[in-house]
């Protein structure tokens, strides 16, 4: 029941969930910003202890200069959260890391990575498998007042990935967490639960935590997308007149201009002419 009111407050909050997942290249991270927030959405868990914001710093965050902040008590849980990846295979995933930060909280703790998971995506089941979690500490030790990037896909080490309930949990406890190769080939047709969402989340944990995220990679056969959370929004995008030609307005920035002439108009108000390459956010479906 909690998890469902969970799920449904981001179904609303997503347009990213109708939408299927944003592209971009490595090179282009997608600012999430307040007012753009790329079907990400901070969500309490059972309790109303935990909270999340987007904010400048802490520190110099791997991008950009601002972050996700997950604030939480004793009881807490707080997620960041995005269900614009459910559905997607395990196997096609080929790049999943990020980055944190952690100002105040027990020596172990880092945001954790998790989803809910389908473990045979080819056998329908309405039975709720739980979710298969990444934690850092398990193999890496997790500093205060730095920032850390956190690649889960490695293969070293003795793994980091644990579910919480069977079959997953059968072979990957958190009592012998996996690695993600180990826990691809014990479920090579496992899934991110396509009526459930991904998290990164705090809590509930003895003394609290407060700790940032940023730099978010996920990548989907070879194609990766990255996620520069930020705490203020960047300034409109500069565009020039000659973007705005040949339906340059409409294919790339129709979300925000009405037509040809409303683009030349922001052109003309928009100091200093972007340089070449910039400004067309022309790998941004939607804005
Ligand atoms: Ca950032």
């Amino acid at each position: 029941m909690k998890l469902r009111k969970l799920l449904a407050s981001l179904a609303t909050a997503s347009l990213v969930s109708t939408l299927g997942p944003l592209s971009a290249s490595a090179a282009t991270p997608l600012v999430v910003s307040p007012s753009h927030m790329y079907g990400w959405t901070f969500a309490q868990e059972d309790t109303a202890t935990g909270s999340g914001s987007l904010v400048n710093g802490p520190g110099q965050p791997p991008l950009g200069s601002g972050s996700a902040e997950l604030r939480v008590d004793s009881t807490g849980r707080e997620v960041l959260a995005s269900t614009a990846y459910n559905g997607t295979k395990l196997r096609d995933i080929t790049t999943l890391r990020y980055s944190t930060y952690r100002q105040s909280g027990d020596a172990a703790l880092a945001p954790s990575l998790s989803f809910d998971v389908d473990t045979d995506a080819t056998v329908a089941s309405s039975a709720y498998e739980g979710r298969l979690t990444y934690e850092p500490y398990f193999t890496h030790t997790v500093s205060t007042g730095t920032w850390q990037t956190w690649d889960t896909m490695e293969d070293t080490g003795t793994g980091n990935w644990w579910f919480s309930r069977s079959p997953g949990s059968d072979k990957c406890p958190q009592s012998n967490p996996c690695t993600w190769a180990e826990l691809t080939t014990d479920f090579p047709n496992a899934a991110i639960l396509p009526t459930g969402a991904l998290y990164i989340k705090a809590g509930q944990w003895t003394g609290g935590f407060v700790g940032n995220i940023d730099n978010f990679t996920l990548g989907m056969s070879g194609t990766d997308t990255t996620y520069d959370f930020e705490g203020t929004d960047p300034p409109p995008p500069s565009v020039s007149k000659d973007d705005c030609k040949k339906d340059g307005w409409k294919s790339s920035l129709q979300k925000i201009f009405r037509n040809q002439g409303d683009c030349v108009s922001s052109s003309e108000a928009s100091k200093p002419a972007p340089k070449p390459g910039e400004g067309m956010l022309l790998n941004n479906p939607t804005f």
